[in-house]
């Protein structure tokens, strides 16, 4: 027998309705038409969109049973099932609860109340049948609400309380012609295709309206974090209101050689393994590095120069080319620095950056493999560890920082270092805010930086600052894998360049 195809369900609506025919009550014309509600609603919901029809809301709110309700009219209530599976003899606790698991339990307490079961004198682990025949009211209860059957309130109140069911609203129509009724809807071209254009019905197609307000197709762009966004802006502003300029940071991989070897960081030093730094398989090694530059570096390195002894170990070429996820924008420091001086006359300069770097660290509460490091830079004659400090004040108190403190630090390539702390009002306490110092002489000279050029940098982390302003406790809910993305998404602030 042929599959019977769906009815044109509009058609056979807006005939019936052209035809003086009413609809009362959508439920029952979808059945009539045996179609689902659902498939009846969703033309109603066209229909009367283009006002061809008009609705009229019917409501009903209705009891429903749950799952665990449904397999009590099918396999009869827990209290029935329990005196059902008691044989003549009676049966240990243990024997039913395996039988009827988590249906025991509950039957007991009614077969109990119901005095269907009962005890052996002094054996309480035997349970006896103290009836042969049990009128399952639970079952009957619910297949009359199944049935649509109104119970009594105190029924209903026992089933919500053994949560059996729960109230459900359900909703159909009443439907009219409306004022743009229509016996058949012509359909509303949304395109002129080729088709249209050989057959020339396009003459007479109507189209249909331009929804100027229509969403667009979302578009899989990136999202930037907001609240990164935002003090990333306004760091980056301090910086440019300080007269520094950006550095390029579009390149998180990069050779051992800028990243570690220029900034005369020795090769056997702890960060250069792969417990703390990302090496890359693929490309393994970098291909071009300057090579009058790189035999300077080496030599600083073995032998030292520039009144510093080297460190005086065997430098391999091989381990300054492996390539790397750059752990410091300090990195694009050492490439700018040793740009600025191939630029004769030398000039001064101020640079900054914020970008990410990577470190193979153990993830924590304030710490990622990765995080925006924000470095700044001043490169200048006769600069001292009193111009750094000056620099450093004033770009900590726009950021809200006054009081600071500077503890003495060590990194490879500043001598001196030091820790900046800032006393921070909310926290009430000192706050460890970044590292700064004064780039070696072995790191600047071999670049070809005039005598009496120093260097004053300085670095913090833009996640920091980023969690203590909005409060957050723990980075993985500002950035990273595990952040809410629908949260990012649904910030105006986020989507990429539609600012
Ligand atoms: O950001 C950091 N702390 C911070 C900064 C601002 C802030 O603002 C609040 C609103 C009040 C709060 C806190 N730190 C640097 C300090 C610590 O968090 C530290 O535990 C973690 N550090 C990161 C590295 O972790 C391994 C932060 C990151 C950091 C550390 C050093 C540098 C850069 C980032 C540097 C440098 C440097 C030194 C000399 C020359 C050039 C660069």
């Amino acid at each position: 027998m042929a599959e019977k195809s769906p009815p044109d369900v509009e058609a056979c609506l807006l005939a019936h309705l052209n035809s003086g025919g009413e609809v009362p009550d959508s439920r029952s014309y979808a059945s009539s038409l045996s179609v689902t509600h659902d498939e009846l609603e969703a033309v109603i919901k066209s229909l009367s969109a283009f006002r061809i029809v008009e609705t009229t809301d019917i409501t009903k709110e209705t009891w429903v049973l749950t799952d665990e309700a449904k397999g009590y009219v099918a396999g009869g209530s827990p209290e029935a099932q329990l005196v059902a599976a008691i044989p003549p003899e009676g049966a240990s606790k243990d024997v039913l609860r395996e039988k009827l698991g988590s249906v025991f339990d509950i039957g007991m307490k009614t077969a109990a109340k119901n005095k269907w079961i009962g005890f052996e004198k002094g054996n309480k682990d035997l349970v006896l049948r103290k009836v042969d025949t049990i009128k399952d009211d639970l079952q009957e209860q619910l297949k009359r609400l199944e049935n649509g059957e109104v119970l009594s309130d105190k029924v209903i109140d026992d089933l919500k309380r053994r949560k059996l069911i729960t109230k459900e609203k359900s909703i159909w129509y009443a439907l009219k012609k409306g004022p743009q009724f229509v016996a058949k809807r012509k359909k509303l071209a949304t395109d002129v295709t080729q088709e249209h254009l050989r057959s020339g019905d396009w003459k007479d197609l109507e189209f249909k309206d331009y929804n100027f307000g229509a969403q667009g197709q979302p578009i899989a762009i990136g999202y930037v974090q907001p609240l990164l966004e935002v003090v990333r802006e306004e760091i980056q502003n301090i910086f440019l209101q300080m007269g520094f300029t950006e550095m390029p940071t579009n390149n998180y991989v990069e050779s051992s050689f800028w990243n570690f070897d220029a900034l005369f960081q020795p090769q056997q030093h702890p960060a250069r393994d792969s417990h703390d730094t990302f090496f890359l398989e693929a490309p393994a090694a970098t291909k071009q590095l300057p090579e009058d530059y790189l035999e300077k570096v080496k030599e600083v390195h073995q032998r030292g120069g520039y009144g510093s002894k080297g460190y005086g170990y065997d430098w391999k070429r091989d381990e300054a080319e492996k390539n790397l996820l750059r752990t410091h924008t300090t990195a694009v420091s050492t490439r700018m620095l040793y740009k600025l001086a191939q630029e004769k006359p030398f000039a001064p300069k101020r640079y900054y950056s914020i970008d990410r770097v990577f470190r193979n660290e153990a993830v924590d509460r304030t710490h990622l493999a990765e995080f925006h490091q924000i470095e700044g830079l001043i490169c200048d004659y006769g600069l001292t560890l009193g111009d750094l400090i000056g620099v450093l004040e004033d770009f900590f108190s726009s950021l809200g920082m006054s009081k600071l403190r500077f503890k003495p630090a060590y990194n490879p390539y500043t001598e001196p270092s030091m820790e900046i702390f800032s006393y921070h009002e909310g926290l009430k306490k000192w706050v460890e805010v970044g590292n700064s110092g004064m780039f070696r002489p072995e790191m600047l000279l071999p670049m070809g930086l005039p005598e009496g050029v120093n260097v004053i940098a300085w670095g913090l982390s833009l996640e920091r600052p980023t969690m203590i302003l909005y409060g957050i406790d723990n980075i993985r809910d500002l950035f990273g894998p595990k952040v809410d993305f629908n949260l990012i998404k649904s910030n105006p602030l986020c989507r990429l360049g539609l600012q």
